[in-house]
Order: C-alpha cells, then structure tokens, then sequence
C-alpha cells in the first residue's frame, strides 16, 4: 500500500488557524453499509479526523446503514446537494456511465495489488465524469474479492438453475442472467431478511458482507471465486466542496489519504477473517469446483466483452493500461 502520510501532517497543520476564523457547520453522511462493516468503520474515522482537524469548524455526522438514504439513492443525494457529502458504491450507476462498472468487470483486477494497480490507471478519467455529475472525490476503498453465496451445494451453474441471486450492481445482475439465474436487486442492509425469507438464495459478494449479515442463518455455502473487487467511493458535493476554505480542504484531503490507507488495510485484514467466521458459524467454505470455475471464467469473459463494448475507447485505454502494467 505506497500511500503517502504527508498530505494529512499538512491538512492539520493549516486547519488549526483556519478553524477559528470559519463558520461551524455540519455536514451528513449517508452511508449504505452497517455501522460494523470496515467501510462504514473507515468513513466514521474519517469524520473524526475532519471535525477535529477542524476544530469542531466542520463537523462531519455519520448515517451508517442506509438510516439516511438508501444505497441507491446517495449518489442523486449528494449530487443535487440534498447532503454535502456521502459514500457509495460507483458501480451501481453504470447504467449512468459504463466507467463506473471498471472495478466490476470479471476477473481483471482479483488481488488487493492489482485492485490498486487498477485504481491508479482509472482515477483520473474516473474523477472528471464525476466532476461533470458535481461530484468530487476524496477517497476510494475496494471490497475484498467477491465469492458465491448459496442455500445450497452447487458444483456446477446447472445446480443454480432458477435460484433467486441477490444483485448489488449491473455486474452481480448479468452474472445471474448468464448463469441462468433470477436477479434481484437488494441493498446489503436488507438480505438477512431476504434469505430468511426466500426473497433470495445465493448471491456474489464478499466475505465481509456475508459476515456482517450474518447469512449463515440461511445460507450454508460460499465458494471462493474472486470474480472482481468493486469499490466504496466518498463523495463530496461539488460546489460544496467549492465554497470550502483552503485550510478545511487540505484537512479533508489529508484525512482522505487516512481513510484510504487504514481502509485498505481494514479490507486485507477482513478478508480472511470473515470467510474464517463464516465457517466457524457453520458455513461449508472453500474454491468452487474446477467446473463451476470454468463456466464462471466463461461468463467473464462474455461479461468483459460487453463492458467493453457500453465503455468504449476510454474503457479499451484503462484495461490496455491496465494489462500493460502487469
Ligand atoms: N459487499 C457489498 C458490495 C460488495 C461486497 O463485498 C454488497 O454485497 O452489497
């Protein structure tokens, strides 16, 4: 993880004098996932270092959980100013823009190293659509690999057939379709209740969220696949973030480069741990079958095809830049 600590020294050197000078305000921050997932752990910190960086000036509140806004909803929230600043996953609006679903795109980036490899290459054309959409960036953390979840063994799609497969974003959505599956898409802080229910059966996503769930209530299998690493991005709102004082915007920077550096760490450090405490709860954990692999490789592929058709040119540059750097 090469990230540099400088930037934050800096931002809270300044914003001790400007704090005394700038109007206190409170900005809220919506954010999708529990209070305990390592995300939300990272945005709390990170409000913590902004309202005491600014010396209480800028007070950041968190809303964990979807308690404020839905995950759907915060992108349009933050955008049109509804609240200044917010977290959330980019690749659930690739049908605004094919770009957001980079970190999605099957079996290209499957390790932290490349993950990261990855985001360096994309930030930068990534940042200017946001900044079309009023959105600035501060800081983005990838979800450790995403596996398959089901109620049941399956060793090849054949025994998928049919189920319900919870959906986060157009990714997890396609996949089911290829694999003839159901998608349906439903927000993390509701499928405890889905599975429970049967309102889904299996669904892509990463230990960390199984565990969080606590889905062993209702699933017993998860496989190992790292199909794709997607990411939590936080958000500013553009004017808001251009109406701030330069002194409260080197502490948001420097608290940034923080937040990204501990939540990659969190997401290492999680990864194991929570497929870990899927089996101590009683799940069947482990790779997926040579065969059910190789369907999955297949789907990829067809799925790679496609984002690279919606993405065009500037999806061709990222993945060839991508590839070039390996
Ligand atoms: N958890 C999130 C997105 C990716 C992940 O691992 C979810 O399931 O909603």
């Amino acid at each position: 993880m090469p990230k540099t600590l400088t930037n934050l020294a800096a931002g809270v050197a300044v914003a001790t004098v400007s704090a005394v000078t700038a109007q206190a305000e409170t900005w809220d921050l919506p954010m999708a996932y529990s209070a305990t997932n390592f995300h939300s752990a990272t945005g709390a910190i990170f409000a913590e270092c902004v309202t005491a960086g600014t010396g209480g000036a800028l007070t950041i509140q968190t809303h964990p959980g979807g308690s404020l806004y839905a995950g759907a909803e915060i992108k349009r929230a933050i955008q049109t100013g509804q609240v200044n600043i917010g977290e959330r996953l980019l690749s659930g609006h690739q049908n605004e823009n094919a770009l957001f679903g980079f970190d999605s795109v099957p079996f290209l980036a499957t390790s932290f190293a490349d993950s990261e490899k990855l985001w360096d290459i994309a930030k930068g054309p990534l940042s200017e659509i946001l900044a079309e959409q009023n959105l600035h960036l501060l800081y983005s953390v990838p979800w450790p690999g995403q596996g398959l979840y089901f109620d049941r063994e399956v060793n090849t799609l054949a025994d998928a057939e049919g189920l319900k497969f919870r959906a986060y974003n157009s990714a997890s959505a396609r996949m089911a379709e290829l694999a003839g599956m159901l998608p349906v898409q439903i927000e993390a802080a509701e499928i405890s209740q889905a599975f429970a229910t049967g309102v889904a059966q299996g669904m892509v996503s990463s230990g960390s969220t199984g565990y969080d769930r606590k889905v062993w209530e209702s699933l017993s299998h998860y496989y190992g696949v790292d199909a794709w690493m997607p990411r939590n991005y936080m958000l500013v709102n553009l004017d808001a973030w251009n109406d701030l004082d330069d002194a409260t915007k080197a502490v948001m920077n420097g608290c940034a480069v923080a937040a990204e550096y501990a939540g990659d760490w969190r997401s290492i450090q999680y990864t194991e741990f929570t497929v870990n405490e899927l089996g101590k709860n009683g799940m069947t954990t482990g790779p997926a079958s040579e065969e059910l692999a190789a369907e999955l490789r297949a789907i990829g592929e067809t799925m790679t095809a496609e984002w690279l058709e919606a993405a065009g040119e500037e999806g061709q540059k990222i993945v060839d830049a991508f590839k070039a750097a390996q």
